[in-house]
């Protein structure tokens, strides 16, 4: 019926989003054949998607004004003004390359490949717009190689460590738990589409417990009538709490002793550990009430299946490994692992990827010598410490940026912007919009967004890999991320075959093992995954004895703590006096607008303002302590930096923890400085991730 209604021009073409977040949506695109070419004029959810069922978001359910907004990059761009100022003029394609090239080589003979530093994330998460080339054109130049560890890597890192793999357990099971701990993730904003699963699961009698230092959205929705609960830790604590729930099961003789001794290994000296935590020790550590714990222990112990959902937010913490590791072994002290529903559910990355074959696509043979490899949380050091700690080898003269915006997203920000000023640093900016980040590039290129080109979306949120159709042709002269890669390949005079393969043969080659017509047919395909839905069940880890590791040689010998251990962050309320007496308040800088992705939204004019405008948010008594009123204007700093911002009184946060939302650019500052001139880039304990919720600040009214 509906297709006799439609006007003849019109088409309908099934995408995927292609955003850092959880969901992978299905979509549908509307194209109207216009005289002048293809133009999407509706942009809605795929109901038949099996994860987001038709529905998208607030972000993405304005796409089309992203991808047909006035300030859209469309040609490629040199800079005329000042590095950071933002004044460029419009090039050809064929004089930005002559430009990049020619300093790509100058910088390569006069400091060596390895000052030429790759800086990409996932912005683009879909498998060619990640990968594709990228990784065998900056291998085939030898330039230095980059540790993307700021998401989700040191989660599955430090759950490795006790169960062997990254694999958690799929949190759609968590339809069977009936007691689900969501544990610093912040489900209703950040993966809005698991919540349907966790209210069926409540409709089954299910009971909620959200732990996080903050009373989000998602702790809203809890409800104590129901036996619901909020636990509230200080953050980078929660380590000191678990290590009690295990020291009160272990007291209380609520252990499935069977199942620890069939299944696991060092629980003898997991116990000398959590002897001496009791709960009125880790009450002082995490500020939780010892009481509080002692019934969240017994509560994990009886009622079955008890899962546990975890995401990104805990990594963030110097022990923050240490977190997700020590997590992972409270199921094995109850066998929750081997129930259905129980167990821990974070990223299902580990189950879609494998589908992937990442060394056929980023071809490591094609590598030359032995580069160095460089922590992308450490890019304010690297531009401007050369030759310092881990920044050994050759200075950086040349950054090439895609995929990511550092400048709003990277800990240390302030540091950042001072290592792009520098003149003797070449920068290109492959990018949708002038972000800040593009702002300090000598050559700006432009960027096609999801619907302008074919991919495959690997979920991390489900167990589907999805399919991405084109809906219409690249506007203006955007490029997408692999076609940058052929060009720069093509200007710098390189003749390897391999850096200039298609599509196509990138999608056959980095997914040998999906039915690739068969997904475009689909849509999407679910990974295999045990059809009783316990990967667990027969206590059967990926660790080399199948056990899980209560105890750990392998960490012992990285000169980590063989079993779980709680060390307080040093730049938090139990670490370094001196910065304590300085800066006595524990900053946040989380999510928490919904329209906004990651920095991705803020910029456009139906997504900021509709969100009101950053703000430095704290309890009262904080604010009485300061002098400080709603709306007033504060300053916020410690020894990276200082931000003006807007006072906001509230009660979602404990007297000691002060938060500012995090997404916002400079323009949106008042002084032009975001969240994250004053978050921590030290790297966590293992597993390259970065502490940016370790920042301690002041604040105070601004005279
Ligand atoms: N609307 C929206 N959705 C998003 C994004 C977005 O920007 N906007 N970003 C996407 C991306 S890239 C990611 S990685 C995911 C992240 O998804 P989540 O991991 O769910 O989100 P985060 O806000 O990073 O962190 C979750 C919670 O961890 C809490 N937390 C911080 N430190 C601690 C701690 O020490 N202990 C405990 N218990 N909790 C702690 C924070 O207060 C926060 O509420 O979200 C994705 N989805
Ligand atoms: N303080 C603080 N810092 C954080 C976080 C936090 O919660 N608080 N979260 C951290 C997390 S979890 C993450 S994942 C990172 C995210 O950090 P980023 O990856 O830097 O975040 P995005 O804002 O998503 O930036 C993506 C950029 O890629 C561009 N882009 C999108 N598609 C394409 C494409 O196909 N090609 C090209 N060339 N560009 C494209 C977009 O326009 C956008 O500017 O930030 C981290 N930093
Ligand atoms: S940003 Fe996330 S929730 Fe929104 S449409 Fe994309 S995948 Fe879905
Ligand atoms: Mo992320």
């Amino acid at each position: 019926m509906t297709d006799v209604l439609k006007p003849a021009a019109t088409r309908t073409i099934n995408g995927t989003c292609h955003h850092d977040c959880p969901d992978s949506c299905g979509w549908i695109v509307t194209v109207e054949d216009r005289p002048a070419g293809p133009v999407a004029v509706k942009l809605r959810g795929n109901p038949d998607h099996p994860y987001s069922a038709g529905e998208l978001c607030p972000k993405v359910n304005r796409f089309l004004d992203r991808v047909y907004s006035p300030d859209r990059l469309l040609h490629p761009m040199r800079r005329v003004g000042l590095k950071g100022a933002g004044e460029f003029e419009q090039i050809s394609w064929d004089d930005a390359l002559t430009e990049i090239a020619t300093n790509l080589h100058r910088v390569i003979r006069e400091h060596g490949p390895e000052a030429v530093l790759p800086y990409s994330d996932a912005g683009n998460q879909s498998m060619l717009a990640l990968m594709g080339l990228s990784g065998r054109f900056f291998g085939h130049m030898g330039a230095t190689k980059l540790d993307r560890n700021i998401c989700g890597v040191t989660v599955g890192v430090g759950m490795a460590k006790t169960v062997g793999s990254p694999r958690g357990i799929d949190p759609m099971q968590h339809l069977h738990s009936k007691l689900l701990i969501l544990w610093g993730t912040n489900t209703r904003l950040t993966n809005r589409h698991l919540w349907p699963t966790i209210e069926a699961a409540r409709a089954n009698g299910a009971r909620l417990v959200v732990i996080d230092p903050i009373r989000t959205v998602t702790a809203d929705a809890i409800d104590e009538a129901r036996g619901d609960q909020f636990i509230q830790p200080f953050p980078g604590t929660d380590i000191a709490m678990i290590l009690a729930m295990m020291h009160v099961l272990i007291r209380d003789e609520l252990t499935n002793q069977p199942w620890i001794d069939a299944h696991t290994l060092g629980f003898s000296e997991l116990q000398d550990e959590v002897a001496d935590w009791t709960p009125e020790r880790a009450a002082d550590a995490c500020g939780v009430p010892a009481d509080v714990i002692t019934q969240l222990a017994h509560d994990y112990a009886t009622v079955r299946p008890a899962g546990i959902r975890t995401l990104i937010g805990p990594e963030h913490h110097e022990n923050g490994a240490m977190f997700h590791r020590t997590l992972s072994c409270l199921p094995a002290l109850t066998g929750a692992w081997a129930e259905r529903g129980g167990g821990v559910s974070k990223s299902t990355g580990d189950w879609t990827e494998c589908q992937m074959d990442v060394d056929a696509i980023l071809r490591p043979d094609l590598e030359v010598g032995n580069s160095r490899t460089l922590n992308m949380s450490r890019l304010g050091q690297i531009l401007t410490h050369p030759h310092a700690g881990e920044n050994d080898g050759p200075a950086v003269h040349a950054f090439i940026n895609w995929n990511c915006n550092p400048v709003v997203t990277t800990p240390n920000a302030e540091l950042i912007k001072q290592g792009l000023l520098r003149d003797d640093i070449f920068t290109v900016v492959h990018e949708q919009f002038l972000t800040d980040t593009a702002r300090y590039a000598d050559i700006v290129l432009p960027a096609t967004t999801q619907i302008e080109a074919d991919d495959i979306v690997f979920s991390w949120g489900s167990l589907h890999t999805n399919y991405n159709n084109a809906a219409i042709p690249p506007l203006g002269e955007s490029v997408s991320n692999p076609e940058l890669f052929r060009r720069l390949a093509g200007a710098m005079g390189y003749t390897e075959p391999a850096l200039f393969d298609d599509d196509e043969t990138l999608m056959r080659e980095g997914a040998p093992d999906l039915d690739l017509d068969g997904l475009r047919d689909t849509m999407w395909q679910e990974a295999p995954y045990p059809a009783d839905g316990r990967p667990f069940g027969d206590g059967d880890f990926d660790t080399p004895s199948g056990r899980l590791h209560l105890a750990s040689d392998e960490l012992e010998a990285m000169g980590q703590p063989r079993v779980p251990t709680y060390i307080a962050p040093n730049e938090g309320p139990g670490g370094d006096p001196a910065l304590v007496a300085l800066y006595p308040l524990q900053l946040l800088t989380p999510k928490h607008h919904a329209r906004f992705l990651n920095s991705g939204y803020s910029h456009l004019p139906k997504h900021g303002p509709a969100e009101g405008g950053p703000f430095v948010e704290l309890d009262a008594i904080d604010a009485a302590a300061r002098q400080l009123v709603d709306g007033a204007t504060a300053r916020v700093w410690n020894g990276r930096a200082t931000v003006q911002l807007p006072v906001k009184i509230s009660t979602r946060l404990r007297p000691g923890v002060v938060a500012i939302p995090w997404g916002w650019w400079m323009q949106d500052h008042p002084d032009g400085k975001a969240a994250n001139a004053l978050t921590n880039d030290t790297l966590t304990e293992w597993g390259g991730g970065v502490a940016y919720s370790d920042t301690l600040v002041e604040v105070a009214a601004l005279t």
